[in-house]
């Protein structure tokens, strides 16, 4: 069946008591027993939800998993699979991923004396001389956030001895754009507050695989760790997930667009997006990846400093975290999503004071454009700039015409 028709069918069954069409908000935490162990197979709510569950079957059918666990956040799901560890286990990680999955491997699994090494997984090479005897999972986020590095997948499979686990973290592609289980990968991680809700009003996060004994350990962990999706969020990404494919669709090809409008300004330094022929690994994009999505970073000419007046600037790029819903957004990783990365490492990664990241939405192309076109052009005099220091607070005086604006407060 195709994507779209799976989005809007897969788990949907119209409800065996009333005949409800949509799959109701099954808002209980309880279910009442006949007689001591007498149910429906529900008993308590953190174990199984009839809202989730649908939802669980709705999102494996759409990554074409036989097994989907969910939990309340991304990094609820993210706990979840790094609880399948043991204390002295290793893991190879991206070099370049989420802030909270960076904080939750080095401020909390490094306690529980699981190790960590991060690694430019787009180097082959320096992935298999980071894979030791005790390493238990290869833990992929591709594209990169924020990035947009592409991680061979297929690569990284060959790589894994037995026993080893390859981890893709597939929420910037989403099931639309890409399939990492048909690729070898073991588990796929979502955060499902993202393209998959679509209308950042949820939160929430999916662990999807085909193999039946990890996802019984992670159905443990699931009601055991409390993690738990709630009815009415579920019920949300339920219904945002039926509409993927259309939003992704529009998703690329506003992104597109304006990956190609910020590349020919001369004031913007360095764009990164899959999409681009320039970019480093666009030819593996095309070929891992069935689209580029939305997410587009960018460094600009001029002081670091001057992202941080872009960023205030626009309009109909709201400045928030998170991405993936239908409006646009607009972030400065460095001090909001990957600001739990010590300056030196962010720097390392390229995640410099100057970097923007966008989450092009799904409005117009041509208002997201003048958007952004208007914020660019009343900082264009600071490009002329090359002093990189305002944001030191020893050289509060590097940009005198934008200097006590307030610093942001995120
Ligand atoms: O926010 P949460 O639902 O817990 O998902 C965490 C997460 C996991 N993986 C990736 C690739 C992510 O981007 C995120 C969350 N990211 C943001 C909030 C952000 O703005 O990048």
């Amino acid at each position: 069946m195709d994507f779209a028709t799976r989005a809007i069918h897969a788990g949907q069954e119209p409800d065996q008591a009333t005949g409800a069409t949509i799959v109701p908000i099954y808002a209980t935490s309880t279910y009442t027993q006949t007689a001591v162990g007498n149910h429906k197979g529900f008993d308590y709510s953190r174990v199984a939800n009839p809202t989730r569950n649908a939802l669980e079957t709705q999102l494996a059918a759409l990554e074409e998993a036989s097994h989907c666990v969910a939990f309340a956040s991304g990094l609820g799901a993210e706990s979840a699979i790094t609880s399948l560890l043991s204390s002295g286990d290793h893991v190879v990680v991206s070099d370049d991923t989420y802030g909270g999955t960076y904080r939750l491997f080095t401020r909390v699994l490094e306690r529980f004396r699981i190790t960590f090494t991060f690694v430019d997984m787009t180097d082959v090479p320096a992935v298999r001389a980071a894979i030791r005897p005790n390493t238990k999972m290869l833990w992929i986020e591709t594209p990169t956030n924020p990035m947009l590095r592409i991680i061979d997948i297929t690569a990284m499979v060959a790589l894994k001895a037995p026993g080893q686990l390859v981890v893709v973290d597939n929420t910037f592609c989403t099931p639309y754009f890409q399939s990492p289980l048909a690729l070898g990968a073991d588990i796929v991680i979502h955060s499902a507050t993202k393209y998959i809700g679509g209308h950042s009003d949820a939160m929430g996060g999916a662990a999807m695989t085909n193999d039946d004994a990890i996802a019984a350990d992670l159905r443990l962990l699931q009601k055991t760790l409390g993690a738990t999706l709630s009815p009415f969020e579920a019920f949300l990404i339920s219904r945002g997930a039926k509409t993927l494919a259309v939003r992704m669709r529009e998703h690329e090809r506003n992104a597109l667009a304006i990956a190609h409008f910020l590349a020919e300004r001369d004031d913007v330094a360095e764009v990164f997006y899959p999409g681009l022929a320039s970019h480093p690994q666009h030819e593996l994009a095309r070929t891992q990846m069935r689209g580029f999505g939305g997410i587009i970073s960018m460094t600009l000419r001029g002081p670091e400093s001057r992202a941080l007046e872009v960023a205030k600037r626009t309009k109909l790029f709201a400045l928030a975290e998170s991405l993936g819903g239908v409006e646009s957004l607009i972030n400065h990783p460095a001090r909001m999503t990957h600001g739990s990365i010590p300056k030196e490492e962010r720097d390392r990664r390229g995640i410099t004071d100057g970097l923007l990241r966008l989450s092009v939405g799904i409005e117009g192309v041509h208002d997201l454009i003048a958007d952004l076109r208007q914020a660019l052009d009343a900082t264009s005099a600071l490009a002329e700039i090359t002093t990189a220091g305002a944001l030191d607070p020893a050289n509060p005086d590097a940009i005198p015409a934008m200097q006590n604006e307030g610093a942001p407060t995120y």
